[in-house]
């Protein structure tokens, strides 16, 4: 599975264990449930990574790098986080440019040539926080 995909592959292992949950009748998957499938302007709100600058597993020239994270809703950059984990796994927290769009986080960064990982978590509007990793070369 490509890193960029996980996030979504958590959602819908997160909406399977939520079928199955279901199945049981375990109580508490009701109110869930409702939000997932009967509300779905609140399941859409949840914010998952559409694309990327870099994409994942691109390479591009540095040393300036811009970062943007297109989501699918609203994100709220007070309350996001990015990272940057280096190829011999330092990690530096990235502060959040101005958004250019709603629903998009921007950072920059001044790069060494190598393997990093851009490691994002990201607050959408309902209030769920969503995860992921980018992987990239800059060289
Ligand atoms: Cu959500």
């Amino acid at each position: 599975m490509k890193p960029i995909q996980k996030g979504l592959g958590a959602v819908m292992l997160e909406a399977r264990s939520l079928e199955k949950m279901a199945k049981r009748r375990i109580p508490a998957a009701a109110g869930l449930l409702c939000a997932v499938l009967l509300l779905p302007a609140i399941a859409f709100a949840h914010a998952h990574l559409l694309s990327s600058t870099p994409a994942a597993n691109a390479t591009v020239h540095g040393p300036e790098v811009a970062f943007e994270l297109r989501y699918n809703s609203r994100v709220d950059a007070r309350h996001s986080v990015l990272t940057l984990v280096t190829g011999d796994g330092r990690t530096e927290p990235l502060a959040l440019d101005r958004q250019g769009n709603a629903a998009n986080l921007n950072a920059h960064a001044t790069l060494k040539p190598g393997n990093y990982t851009l490691r994002w978590q990201a607050l959408s509007t309902d209030g769920h926080i969503t995860r992921g990793e980018i992987p990239f070369s800059v060289r």
